[in-house]
């Protein structure tokens, strides 16, 4: 059966690049009945402080909410309230290679030049998203292009576990064989001031992104600004190829009115950012600022999304757990 999974880290303020590529789609999928956590483990695998952790979690339910998800549809709980995530990530943890992990670019690319200062989870990290997927027997899971590396590593864990342990005596395989899916025009939304840099809650310069939490000025004024060249649009999809900015844009475009690049060349092909941008500015204005008024009401309100988070984790749980069970009869531990 299918099954859609997938998370956001605790770990800061959601911009539109989250939004399109993850949160949206979410949405998009709900009638599915997803899994959607919020990835308080995976977040502490950087330095988050204690005192603030809690509410950046509760931030994330907000957004979720915020965004359109219906908690009746979708199953929203913080990770680390399903214990048998770190349970199935130690197994893993074993399973996985180390050549594997290696060949990560997130890693690279997030421990920089301080390797031998990272935390271990931050290397192991993709062990543990194997662990969140797999645990639900997850077969699609919505991300953006960046967590392409990472589901193949899923794939790679599901099958080793399958081969090792799963499947004895030919019965279908444990784990399925789980499907990123990164579809759509925006599954890497790009940074506003440089069209090769994927748009970040860590690039330091906040004019790159567009915050959920950003007011209708804000958001207007960060278009504006926007890098571009001096060209009109092209005529046709061809001619964005070798212009990241442009094209940045009229995928921002295409998405959040759930359309198609063709569409959007279809429309402003000819014209210059002098008619886009403004054009751009309303409509991500028109679609942005309701999510960020909703989450400002819903962070008012942290009991209200405490029980969301409960009750999610209880329906998770109830899923996870005879998992982990099984897994650990298939592994060999006592008792199990
Ligand atoms: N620029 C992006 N375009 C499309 N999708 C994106 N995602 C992130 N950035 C973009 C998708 O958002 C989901 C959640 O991401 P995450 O919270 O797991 O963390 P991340 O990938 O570390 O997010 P950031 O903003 O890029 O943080 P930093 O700056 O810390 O690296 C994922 O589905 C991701 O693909």
């Amino acid at each position: 059966p299918k099954r859609s999974l997938s998370g956001i880290q605790a770990s800061g303020a959601l911009h539109l690049g989250n939004y399109l590529g993850a949160l949206k789609r979410f949405v998009d999928i709900q009638d599915e009945e997803p899994f959607i956590f919020v990835a308080d483990m995976h977040a502490i695998t950087v330095w988050q402080d204690p005192a603030v952790l809690a509410q950046q979690t509760r931030e994330i339910a907000c957004a979720y909410i915020a965004a359109g998800l219906d908690p009746k549809k979708a199953t929203i709980f913080p990770q680390s309230a399903v214990p048998a995530h770190a349970e199935l990530a130690w197994i893993f943890n074993c399973v996985a290679r180390l050549g594997w992990l290696d060949r990560m670019t997130q890693f690279k690319e997030k421990s920089g030049k301080h390797k031998e200062r990272s935390s271990v989870g931050l290397y192991t990290y993709p062990v543990l998203q194997a662990a969140d997927i797999l645990l639900y027997k997850a077969t699609h899971v919505p991300v953006g292009e960046d967590q392409k590396q990472h589901l193949e590593l899923t794939r790679d864990i599901a099958q080793k576990f399958n081969n090792d342990f799963g499947a004895p005596g030919g019965q279908p395989a444990f784990f399925p064989v789980t499907e990123p899916v990164i579809e759509g025009p925006a599954t890497r939304v790009m940074s506003l001031r440089d069209g090769t840099a994927k748009m970040s809650k860590s690039d330091p310069s906040d004019a790159s992104r567009i915050n959920l939490m950003d007011d209708a000025d804000a958001i207007a004024a960060k278009i504006r600004k926007a890098k571009t060249d001096p060209e009109p649009l092209p005529e046709s999809v061809e001619g964005l190829a070798e212009r990241p900015e442009a094209r940045n844009l009229v995928d921002i475009y295409a998405a959040l009115s759930s359309t198609t690049r063709a569409k959007v060349i279809e429309e402003f092909g000819g014209k210059g950012f002098g008619t886009f941008k403004p054009a751009l500015a309303e409509l991500a204005v028109e679609v942005m600022s309701p999510i960020g008024a909703r989450m400002r009401e819903l962070t008012g309100d942290p009991a209200q999304i405490d029980a969301i988070l409960k009750d999610g984790a209880e329906r998770a749980r109830a899923v996870a757990e005879p998992v982990v069970a099984e897994t650990k009869k298939l592994v060999g531990f006592w008792g199990a």
